[in-house]
């Protein structure tokens, strides 16, 4: 048995938005009261995983299947048809074949994960998670012998998606892992926030979330996973594979040609919305370095 990664948050600690926002005021008070020393460590040692708010993770989203402005999901996602819904999985496995979510769902367990979320356009969210191991449903699939990649693939359904009328990214939307980071215990299929389903602007039914690279390795409504032994060929690798490596890990070393990754800005953070150093592999160091010890991180972005 693999060791499997347990998280030691549960709903008690998502802090309630009234009281989280009440502290912000306090701490805000006695930084006006000269007392600014004391606000210091608070943040650093729980600001961190404070959840961002429902509004900030379902209003400030990326899915260019809606368009690629940041409300365009929020407004236009509503037209996606998620039910009922069904994941091919093939490839490498033992068990391929058309599977129907409802039933993927009753097979497994799903939890909450509240996790830092990095974009690389160097914004951030906390977002408490409902989902299941990714490593779950491959195991439930069967990996064979020989994989060494799984592909990832979101609907395509023109009808429903008005942004895929543009060539900004070659749809449908792909995405990868390599085979140890798509079975490492914190990657995560979600199938809900804050404890409901959700909602279609942020990847309805079920869509990937791997909290150490950014945002964009998280691939929303998943159709198709694919285990290969070829290193597959990703969206936005192939738009711009100067800007978008395959793996995408979280580095504040490395800087995208557009953006500094040293530091990142919390949205919704109101007057606290200072940066905020970024942390290597956005803070998951401890559990998922070894996955890239040997390799050049600069080379292999
Ligand atoms: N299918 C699909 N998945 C996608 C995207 C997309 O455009 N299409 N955008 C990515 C990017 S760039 C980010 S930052 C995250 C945003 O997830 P969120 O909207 O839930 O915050 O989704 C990722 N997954
Ligand atoms: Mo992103």
């Amino acid at each position: 048995m693999a060791r499997r990664w347990t998280n030691t948050l549960t709903p008690e600690d998502v802090t309630p938005e009234a009281a989280f926002w009440n502290r912000r005021q306090i701490i805000a008070g006695m930084a006006g009261m000269g007392l600014a020393s004391l606000a210091g460590p608070v943040r650093a040692a729980e600001g961190d995983l404070e959840p961002n708010s429902w509004d900030d993770v379902t209003s400030y989203c990326n899915f260019y299947e809606f368009g690629t402005g940041k409300s365009d999901p929020k407004t236009y996602a509503g037209r996606m048809t998620t039910s009922p819904w069904s994941v091919k999985i093939d490839g490498l496995v033992d068990k391929p074949g058309d599977y129907d979510f409802q039933q993927i769902l009753g097979e497994m367990t799903i939890e909450e994960r509240i996790y830092r979320f990095r974009c690389v356009e160097a914004w951030s969210m906390v977002v408490p998670w409902n989902g299941f191991e990714l490593a779950d449903l491959l195991n439930m699939a069967g990996v064979q012998e020989g994989a060494k990649y799984v592909a990832f693939e979101t609907l395509y359904r023109p009808e429903e998606m008005p942004g895929t009328a543009y060539r900004v990214l070659d749809w449908p939307y792909r995405e990868g892992l390599r085979l140890d980071e798509a079975m490492h215990p914190l990657t995560l299929m979600a199938t809900g926030i804050f404890g409901k389903p959700l909602p279609n602007q942020n990847g309805a039914p079920l869509r990937l979330v791997v909290p150490w690279k950014y945002g964009f390795k998280s691939i929303k409504s998943i159709v198709r996973i694919t285990l290969t032994d070829q290193e597959p060929p990703t969206s936005w690798n192939m738009a711009n594979a100067r800007e978008y490596g395959f793996y995408s890990n979280v580095n504040p070393n490395v800087d995208h040609p557009r953006w500094s990754q040293a530091t990142e800005r919390r949205i919704g953070s109101g007057m606290f919305a200072s940066r905020e150093p970024t942390l290597m592999f956005n803070g998951y160091e401890e559990e998922v370095a070894s996955l890239y010890a040997g390799m050049d991180l600069t080379k292999q972005f």
